[in-house]
């Protein structure tokens, strides 16, 4: 069993993993921690990680990026529509409405849903921690923004069946961090005492999220969650293009917004200049040679005239902030400490804001851009049966409230209730009575759209069947369990209906799920039409059929993709090895074999290699992995025929 932990960035990936030593964070085969969350399709195969970065401006419409957000919404979405002319590649709209992502691969235009993109890059995480733990990979925790809901959740679930993971939890962002923060303290307070109270900050590429934790020994419960899920490291730089692509419109008179080469170089300078400016507060210099129309561009600023231009980023900062401690029922002076995380809150403007909103020094005794991973891991591990770590246990909050409703064809039993309130415990499950004579339908859905960060506030809709009255006519009791999973996503598990059975002793219960089930009183009476009955009863269970809005597709192909990356690898290893044969064997007769080798055989040597780099270049650019494994036979037979005493040496 694997213990691996993934931070699913927006922009950056981290994987951590459990090893003897403990949980490590591990590097890809570029020696880098980070694998970029970037998907490249090509005529003759995929590239995925750094290697796919490299092909951002070579190629820009099939080299697929930012795509997290696109997962469980439609292509009509808001959202989506306000994403897609800023993108290099191109949306498409699916049958069943979902956002698809089209590029071209394998010379043919292919439409990929956004689970299928991040499914390959899933995968390529997956191998990447299968040749690191040389074993392989299935069992894992993967991050989300705390902010996602049901739609997006289940949407990058699909992607890790896709890759053929096993996510154990998809944890939120800032509670892995809070995991990563506390299950090595050893100086929390005893369940007895007073918690300790630590807000977590993480600041992306693409969103800013706060959360405020509780902590106690063995245990953390998140008091509140509270974001921006628009607000992140990206809007920064996109305020820096625009005020370039200003001035380069008045200096240079370029219309850089025509050209999407050279709008995402200056992307990638722009990122790497606000970067600078977080360590720097002097003017800083932005050059990009031969940037269009044969004309280098120059230009500058400090970090003062970046903070004016990202004025409007920098005010959003306090929002959330002021939102988790009214939401945590704390005041400041309750707050133990404030922990940074998130490659964005590296801005010294953003951290003076949060230094000042919580009248406190921030700690950043996390290591920023690993904790997710780190604390995925942990879950993983603690999740794991062949894995020991100390016992810790994780509550979490439902960030927007449920609200169950329901009615029957017939019945005129139409009503509605809250079912997890804002900042309820999550996991949990709950039992709900209903008094029903026929099947009748449930509705679950978010209560306050105007809070949800997703246009639709409907989860789902659960038929409850098979439900009679009772002989003698009256309704039946039926009992209907609910329930926010471990992945944060809402489910109506089970409905038994409780048959009466006169004279007889317990309930019986013959219910099909064998989870612990905990049952929140509140909850049952407020949907409780009437008293609960003493009279001795049976519980039977019935089927509950869901439907829900995301649709699986595209399992089949990821195997084929991963064949056809393989044979490109091996024909280019077999191209690759002849031509370092080609290098090799020329530095060497001008070098150790000098004495060898004879001034005639030398020179008929130099031609063969001659020729064969020649026709690297030409005929030879594009051949079959055999025609490569011949062509080096032929070079090493053609060098061992040589005469002299040349084996002697
Ligand atoms: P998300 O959490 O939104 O899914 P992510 O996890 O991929 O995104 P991170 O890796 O935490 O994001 O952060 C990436 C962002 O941090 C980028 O916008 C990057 O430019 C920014 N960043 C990294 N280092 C610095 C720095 N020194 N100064 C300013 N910004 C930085
Ligand atoms: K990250
Ligand atoms: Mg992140």
């Amino acid at each position: 069993m694997s213990v691996v932990g993934i931070d699913l960035g927006f922009q950056n990936c981290y994987i951590a993993v459990a090893r003897s030593g403990g949980i490590e964070t591990i590097a890809n085969e570029y020696s880098d921690r980070c694998t970029p969350a970037c998907v490249s399709l090509a005529s003759k195969n995929r590239m995925i990680g750094n290697a796919a970065k490299s092909q951002i401006i070579t190629n820009f419409k099939n080299t697929v990026h930012g795509f997290k957000k696109f997962h469980g919404r439609a292509f009509d979405d808001p959202f989506v529509q306000a994403e897609k002319p800023k993108l290099p590649y191109s949306l498409h709209k699916l049958v069943n409405g979902s956002t698809g992502i089209k590029v071209r691969y394998l010379d043919e235009d292919k439409v990929f849903t956004v689970e299928q993109i991040t499914g390959m890059l899933l995968t390529k995480l997956k191998e990447t921690s299968e040749i690191a733990l040389k074993k392989p990979v299935v069992d894992c925790v993967i991050s989300v923004p705390s902010f996602f809901t049901d739609a997006e959740r289940r949407s990058v679930f699909d992607a890790t069946q896709i890759a053929g993971l096993n996510c154990l939890r998809l944890i939120n962002d800032t509670t892995a961090v809070a995991l990563a923060y506390g299950i090595y303290k050893q100086d929390l307070p005893t369940p007895e005492e007073r918690p300790r109270n630590v807000v977590f900050v993480d600041m992306g590429h693409s969103s800013f999220q706060v959360s405020i934790t509780a902590f106690n020994k063995g245990k953390l419960k998140v008091l509140a969650t509270a974001f921006d899920p628009y607000l992140g490291g990206r809007n920064f730089d996109e305020a820096l293009v625009d005020y370039f692509c200003e001035e380069f419109k008045g200096k240079y008179k370029l219309n850089v917004r025509d050209n999407p080469r050279a709008l995402l170089r200056l992307h990638q300078e722009c990122e790497k200049l606000k970067k600078l400016m977080s360590a720097n507060s002097s003017d800083l210099p932005l050059n990009i040679e031969c940037f269009m129309n044969d004309i280098d561009v120059s230009s500058r600023m400090n970090r003062g005239q970046f903070e004016e231009t990202c004025a409007q980023y920098l005010m959003r900062v306090e929002v959330p902030l002021k939102t988790v401690l009214e939401q945590s029922k704390l005041s400041r002076d309750d707050i133990y400490a404030v922990e940074l995380v998130g490659g964005a809150t590296r801005i010294p403007a953003i951290k003076e804001r949060i230094t000042k909103f919580f009248c406190k020094d921030i700690s950043t005794t996390l290591n920023a851009d690993e904790a997710v991973a780190r604390g995925c891991a942990l879950q993983c591990a603690i999740l794991s049966p062949a894995f020991k770590v100390r016992e810790f246990s994780i509550t979490d909050v439902v960030p927007f409230p449920i609200t169950l409703r329901w009615k029957s064809p017939t019945e005129d039993g139409l009503g509605e209730c809250e079912v997890f309130s804002k900042n309820h415990a999550a996991p949990f499950s709950k039992v709900i009575t209903f008094h029903k004579k026929e099947p009748f339908e449930l509705e679950a859905f978010y209560s306050s759209p105007q809070d949800l960060p997703y246009p639709d506030h409907r989860i789902g809709c659960f038929a409850v069947q098979n439900v009679i009255p009772q002989p003698d006519g009256d309704s039946s009791k039926v009992k209907v369990k609910v329930r926010v999973n471990v992945h944060g996503i809402f489910s109506v598990s089970s409905a038994s209906l409780i048959e009466k059975q006169k004279g007889e002793g317990e309930e019986m219960q013959i219910d099909s799920e064998p989870t612990k089930m905990q049952v929140d009183q509140d909850g049952q009476s407020q949907c409780d039409q009437q008293n609960e009955d003493n009279s001795s009863s049976s519980k039977v269970s019935w089927t509950v059929f869901a439907y829900f809005g995301t649709i699986l597709c595209g399992f089949s192909s990821q195997r084929q993709m991963i064949i056809q990356d393989k044979l490109v690898k091996e024909v280019n290893d077999a191209k690759n090895a002849v031509e370092e044969y080609v290098y090799d064997l020329r530095d060497k007769l001008c070098g150790i074999y000098e004495n060898y080798v004879t001034q005639e055989d030398s020179n008929r040597l130099t031609l063969m290699l001659e020729d064969t780099e020649n026709w690297l270049y030409e005929d030879g650019e594009e051949q079959p992995k055999q025609v490569y494994e011949e062509k080096l036979d032929a070079l090493k037979v053609g060098f061992y025929s040589l005469k002299g005493d040349f084996y002697g040496g």
